[in-house]
């Protein structure tokens, strides 16, 4: 009998969903039917993070290549390129003044900001200095 069993279950396995047996773990099967799931609103249903570059201008202007930028809301990686020997770093701002954080400050390099952002107007800016006051911002629009 037992050396029967097992074969027999393995085969009944094979036959089956992998799922089915391999796995097991997912134990939900608590049919609670009068809680609403509130989980629906997951952030990052994108999926992969989108790359957006923005650089600095050459020679020694304090401003950006790109005065604008446009992006799909969600994980944003934000490549920055300064080819300056002056640093300068590129920071994030929405339109009511929430900060979502600055690249470092770099010369002659470039770095990444990743930033998860919903679709609304952004400014973009250097906080070196007076570098922002200078000129050096831009508008990012994320849709
Ligand atoms: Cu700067």
């Amino acid at each position: 009998m037992r050396k029967l069993a097992l074969p027999t279950a393995l085969l009944a396995c094979a036959s089956l969903a992998l799922a089915a047996c391999g796995g097991g773990g997912s134990s939900s099967t608590s049919a609670a039917t009068s809680t609403t799931s509130t989980t629906t609103q997951a952030a990052g249903g994108g999926g992969k993070a989108q790359t957006v570059a923005v650089s600095a201008k050459s020679g020694s202007a304090l401003a950006y290549q790109q005065k604008t930028l446009q992006a799909k809301a969600g994980n944003i990686n934000f490549q920055f390129a300064n080819p300056q020997s002056l640093a300068h770093n590129f920071c994030i701002e929405s339109s009511s003044g929430q900060q979502f954080g600055c690249s470092g400050t770099i010369a002659s390099s470039s770095d990444s900001l990743a930033a998860n952002l919903k679709p609304g107007t952004y400014t973009y800016y250097c906080n070196v200095d007076s570098h922002r006051a200078a000129g050096m911002e831009g508008t990012l629009t994320v849709k």
